[in-house]
């Protein structure tokens, strides 16, 4: 084998090496995968239902993105699905029969499958998971079962986010998608929000079909990565990096979201997240739910939240203490730490090691029989958090880091001092573009000039990526001045709550030392992020009656 094809070579590439996204061209023609096609899936799950998202190709004259809450669903089977990609002739209307979706015109309409658990879709087929073969990358152990599959139909997009959790590879299989990459250091000009609330997505709010520069003028700033994607290529998305994505002609791709060490924050993060958006939205009412709350998402009552940052911060401590790295989050008192909620099982002990790995629902999935969350999340881990858990225990040793860690083992890794443990995603360095090998292209950045060139917007500045700070986001004072809101106050208000309902069993002191530390940043990032006006303002009446109550 050419030794730049080696899956350790690679494995390492992604893993440590690169830091920016390219594109793996040629690898995966040995997949079995690779001959799928919508018939053939079809052949295989015909009457399979899934939920299909159905979406306005007109979305170019959005001010803002087509959210998923825009979209009308539809759960119909594959068959169904099918027949609406390959149909001819007649008015959809006259022949619409028991398919739902002939109702949707498709010179108007496109259709999405998207986002769908392979090892859920196949669970009756799981000999087709084997078609997915992550191990040329290095990642031994992962199949169809860690993955993730997108078929959509010309024009099906996915609104602009980064995922929280991990980085990603995404093999095109059949078809072709145009992805838009941005760098981590653009969120701001990319106007990141939290809502519509998804655990792990922060979406932004351009259409970047058609970007309006009057309503988001900070986004001219922003220099596009972009690239169409062939069938056999494989994309690499690094850490926390932007992505639209966009189907340019009937589509199937698979993608499988690969740990980081940073997951255990981000994961900590999320759960302070989730905690502070069920708060505000569950007195949002139907409406305010229905626009703020993504519809892949739900909320959970505050008892669940709890246990779900109280594992995540165990989780991410005991990850600190066994790297030697000193915690600046919020350390619960030995008391609470010791202190386990009655419910859990003797599992426990088995779960807490390897669950620095896991999702947070998961991990309350694991130790609560009375309580488990069913759902999804789309961490790395994705897999181990559906209903199919069976299958994924084995997943649930710490096998990512025997992936990217060129199949160090569990045990060695846990025995090893922390100066011997390998660097994570984290601490990728940018590789020197001119030693990849010829099969790996770097996605070119087209820079802020593209916005100019193919839209006619003119950029605001040149801006260096890697120093980008651009401009203000929709903070204290902005909110404070348009909404007569004391957010200083607010927000202060809002600690509290969560202080109070957060280790409610550990000691008072240690927790309000360490939490004002940690909450105020990530309550900042929250409200920084909610820049819908509708929502600020509703905040400000959730606050204001808050203030009033404690006054
Ligand atoms: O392919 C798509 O439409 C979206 C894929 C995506 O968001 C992802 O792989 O993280």
């Amino acid at each position: 084998m050419d030794s730049s094809k080696d899956p350790k070579y690679l494995n390492k590439l992604v893993m440590h090496d690169i830091d920016k996204p390219v594109v793996f061209h040629g690898l995966i023609q040995n997949w079995p995968a690779s001959e799928w096609t919508p018939e053939l899936l079809t052949s295989v799950l015909g009457d399979k239902e899934v939920k299909i998202r159905i979406g306005l190709k007109e979305a170019k004259q959005w001010e803002s993105t087509q959210w998923e809450a825009d979209c009308s669903y539809e759960t119909t089977t594959l068959t169904n699905f099918c027949s609406w990609l390959n149909q001819s002739g007649d008015k959809p209307q006259d022949r619409r029969g028991d398919n739902p979706l002939l109702q949707y015109d498709p010179e108007k309409y496109w259709c999405y499958v998207d986002y769908k658990y392979m090892a859920q879709l196949f669970e009756d087929h799981p000999d087709i998971l084997q078609a997915i073969k992550w191990s040329d990358f290095g990642f031994e152990t992962r199949d169809g079962k860690q993955s993730t599959i997108w078929i959509g139909s010309q024009g099906a997009t996915t609104p602009g986010h980064y995922d929280t959790y991990g980085c990603n590879l995404v093999a095109q299989i059949y078809g072709r998608k145009k992805w838009h990459l941005f760098p981590p250091s653009q969120s701001a000009a990319l106007y990141q929000t939290r809502i519509p609330y998804e655990e792990s997505s922060v979406f932004s709010p351009i259409n970047i079909s058609k970007p309006d520069s009057t309503k988001y003028p900070q986004f001219t700033s922003t220099t596009p990565y972009i690239v169409t994607l062939d069938p056999g290529d494989v994309l690499f998305v690094p850490h926390h990096w932007w992505h639209f994505v966009e189907t340019m002609e009937t589509s199937i791709s698979v993608n499988t979201w690969i740990e980081m060490e940073t997951d255990h924050k981000d994961r900590f993060h999320e759960a302070i997240t989730r905690m502070l958006a069920s708060g505000i939205l569950s007195s949002a009412g139907n409406d305010g739910k229905s626009k703020w709350l993504n519809p892949t998402e739900e909320l959970y009552d505050s008892a669940t939240n709890l246990m779900y940052l109280k594992k995540a911060n165990e989780s991410l401590l005991q990850h600190q203490q066994s790297t030697g790295s000193i915690s600046t989050l919020c350390q619960p008192s030995a008391r609470s730490t010791s202190a386990k909620p009655a419910h859990h099982s003797p599992d426990d002990q088995q779960e807490s090691t390897p669950s620095h790995h896991c999702q947070m629902e998961e991990v309350i999935a694991a130790s609560s029989s009375d309580s488990p969350p069913a759902k999804r999340k789309k961490s790395c881990d994705s897999h181990m958090t559906s209903p199919y858990s069976s299958d994924t225990q084995q997943e649930s040793t710490p096998s990512h880091q025997v992936d990217n860690d060129e199949n160090v083992s569990a045990a060695s890794l846990s025995d090893s001092p922390p100066a011997k443990r390998k660097k994570s995603c984290d601490s990728h360095v940018t590789i020197d573009d001119s030693v990849l090998p010829d099969f790996i292209t770097p996605v070119p950045c087209l820079g802020h000039a593209y916005w100019k060139q193919n839209y006619h917007l003119d950029s605001s500045s040149i801006v260096d990526e890697h120093n980008m700070n651009t401009g203000t986001s929709s903070g204290e004072t902005t909110f404070a001045s348009e909404n007569n809101i004391d957010l200083k106050l607010g927000s202060k208000g809002c600690v509290h709550e969560v202080e109070a309902q957060k280790f409610n069993a550990g000691d008072a002191n240690q927790n309000q030392r360490n939490s004002g530390e940690m909450d105020d940043n990530i309550l900042k990032i929250f409200l920084e992020s909610v820049t819908d006006p509708e929502v600020v303002k509703h905040i400000g009446v959730v606050f204001n009656k808050k203030m009033k109550e404690t006054a």
